[in-house]
């Protein structure tokens, strides 16, 4: 198993976030890489690629004039004389087309809540974030299981909308950059509906994710079960959850999957599934993480790991170092 991780991907640091009616202190902390670094030991740093063959890499994943909002916002954000993080606050749910100039605008037309703040740092940690995918798919290709410790998350976002902490699809992207038959297991607390909405219908890409239901749950309007379909499976699980429920999931997606052959298997690995969870609600504990792993090994086939939620951060890197051990 090789681990990758670049230091530059700590310049994107939120404070805040916004959700149930009040500001509260932002749950995806810098902090959390260092409890996984701690955990883990040797990891490598990647080699770079310049702004403009990672803008290309990324083309058939996520939307042009999305990525230039990502990169140009903050710029404009402070043009417009705001202080503080960038953030949206209208949204255009009726979806008519218009091309608007202003931040605001432009901003809810690519994304789909207020979880995602961007900061003076947060492209440049991105490419970052993108150069230590790229080396540990590149590890996995090779034949090798691989870690690619991303932060922020990624599975939130869409083809062209940010959320729920994330900007860039990493599990998407190493999916759809592998050129190979892909199996994408999502096993993040939170459902994995940018990844959804990226792959499904996609030849040679298969999606399941095992997440929070819904029903009770953030990102409410994707994951329910009977949007499963195609190369889609979802299989939510009611609050409380534990260990033999979700192994029993967790056996239906890997053989679902293994039914297709994928010659890779992309994880998005989310601790926030951990019992003391402070924004979650399953109770698993940290020695589950590796027999949950286990699963996931025996399907044989070289495997690129990617981090997604877990703020619970002592405990954080246990669990990943946990999960990792089955590889
Ligand atoms: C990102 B990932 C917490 C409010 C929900 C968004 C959660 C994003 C989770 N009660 N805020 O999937 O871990
Ligand atoms: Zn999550």
């Amino acid at each position: 198993m090789r681990c990758f991780w670049d230091e530059r991907q700590r310049a994107h640091a939120p404070q805040t976030e916004f959700f149930n009616g009040a500001l509260h202190p932002a749950a995806d902390v810098p902090e959390r890489v260092d409890s996984v670094l701690s955990a883990i030991g040797k990891v490598e740093i990647p080699p770079r690629h310049s702004e403009a063959e990672l803008m290309a890499l990324l083309r058939p994943v996520h939307d042009a004039n999305y990525l230039d909002l990502l990169r140009t916002a903050h710029d404009e954000w402070r043009s417009a004389g705001r202080e503080g993080d960038v953030l949206p606050y209208a949204f255009p749910v009726h979806r008519r087309p218009r091309s608007l100039a202003r931040i605001d605008a432009r901003l809810g037309q690519h994304a789909y809540d207020t979880c995602a703040p961007i900061m003076v740092g947060t492209w440049g940690a991105l490419l970052a974030g993108l150069d230590t995918l790229l080396a540990a798919l590149d590890a996995t290709l090779a034949g090798e299981h691989a870690f690619a410790l991303t932060r922020p998350p990624g599975h939130h976002a869409g083809p062209d909308y940010m959320g729920g902490y994330s900007y860039l699809n990493w599990a998407a992207i190493a999916a759809i950059l592998s050129g190979k038959r892909a199996a994408i297991l999502d096993l993040d607390y939170h459902h994995g509906n940018g990844t959804e909405d990226i792959v499904r219908g996609r030849d040679g890409i298969a999606f399941a994710s095992i997440h929070a239901d819904p029903a009770t749950d953030y990102p409410f309007y994707w994951g329910h079960a009977e949007d499963s379909g195609g190369n889609v499976l979802n299989l939510p699980l009611p609050r409380g959850t534990g260990f033999e429920a979700y192994d029993s999931a967790l056996s239906r997606a890997a053989e679902w999957l293994g039914d297709g052959s994928p010659e890779i298997v992309i994880v998005s690995f989310g601790a926030d599934t951990f019992v003391d969870d402070p924004i979650s609600h399953f109770s698993l504990q940290t020695a589950d993480y590796a027999r949950l792993a286990e699963r996931v090994a025996s399907l044989g086939v070289p495997t690129l790991i990617i981090l997604e939620g877990g703020y619970a951060v002592e405990a954080l890197g246990g669990n990943v170092a946990s999960f990792l051990s089955a590889f």
